[in-house]
């Protein structure tokens, strides 16, 4: 027997369901919905073996069925530990370690600097990976993902809890509003290839751009926000706040026109997942700037 756990199945998951259906090789598989992870499958090595009985205390929690060697593949590589590209200051590459720590998922981490060596996002190995030459880069079940509202939003798909996207329609359309203000509408601004063509007037202008976002963000969240961006619950919304703030304060930029941003900031930083995907916290944070 080889126990494969935290695949990321959901039960009733349309996939599985038709495994059972297949007249290919087939292995002995047991889903048990209760999992932490939505399932764990238990596969027999021979073929076409009857399931294994089900353990006495997943009785009544599992399932039990077959599955092809094609489907047990897809998922054995499903069980790859993700892989985050990222750079400790990229404040794209902290909304995604946030939603992986919200998310209880653990990953391997390959720092990408964005300095060192004329730039390592330049090379032609993370060219492969991301032709756009950007953090974050996310290997996650097979498939590799860049842009990191994309990567937020396959996490959420895959481990709805905590949920980051409101069920109600028009919260979840505030939350995207406010993630999309900070992703398309002040960060690419200030992004660091932006800056280099800025020269000696890098300051000023990441300034003017993190300010007139600022102005804006502050009006909208005056009726969106609760204890943060939108009502009382964390969301993608956050996830794209206190990293944009971060920058903010790098850039010295003057924040008392702005006091329910830096309320909500505050609050965020009080929560674990914040505080572990801190750019002061991860392995390639250089010595000098560490907590
Ligand atoms: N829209 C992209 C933006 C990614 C991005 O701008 N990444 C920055 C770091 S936060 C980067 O890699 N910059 C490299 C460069 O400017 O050369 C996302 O949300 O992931």
């Amino acid at each position: 027997m080889v126990l494969v756990s935290g695949l990321g199945l959901q039960h009733g998951d349309a996939d599985v369901a038709d495994c059972s259906c297949s007249r290919l090789n087939l292995t002995g598989w047991w889903l048990c919905p209760g999992h932490r992870f939505g399932g764990i499958v238990l596969f027999s090595l021979a073929l076409r073996e009857k399931p294994s009985p089900i353990p006495a205390e997943l009785k009544g929690k599992a399932k039990t069925g077959f599955i092809s060697w094609s489907r047990l593949h897809t998922l054995t590589m499903a069980s790859e530990k993700p892989i985050l590209y990222g750079y400790f200051r990229s404040s794209c590459s902290w909304r995604v370690r946030i939603a992986l720590a919200l998310k209880g998922i653990s990953y391997d981490l390959v720092p990408v600097s964005l300095l060192n060596d004329g730039g390592q996002q330049f090379s032609a190995e993370f060219k492969a990976l991301n032709p756009m030459q950007q953090v974050p880069v996310l290997k996650i079940d097979g498939i590799t993902l860049s842009q990191s509202l994309a990567i937020i939003q396959y996490l959420e798909d895959t481990h709805p809890n905590p949920r980051l996207l409101p069920q109600d329609p028009k919260k979840r359309a505030q939350v995207r509003m406010i993630a999309d203000h900070i992703a398309s509408g002040i960060q690419p601004l200030q992004n660091l290839k932006v800056l280099k063509q800025m020269g000696e007037k890098k300051m000023e202008w990441a300034q003017t751009c993190i300010a007139s976002g600022f102005q804006a963000l502050e009006q909208i969240l005056q009726h969106t926000a609760g204890r943060y961006c939108v009502g009382d619950e964390v969301s993608m919304a956050d996830l794209c706040l206190v990293p944009q703030v971060s920058n903010a304060e790098r850039f010295k930029v003057e924040m008392g026109p702005y006091p329910t941003i830096i309320r909500i900031n505050k609050a965020l930083l009080d929560l674990e997942a914040f505080k572990v995907s801190h750019p002061s916290r991860q392995p390639d944070t250089p010595a000098e700037l560490r907590a």
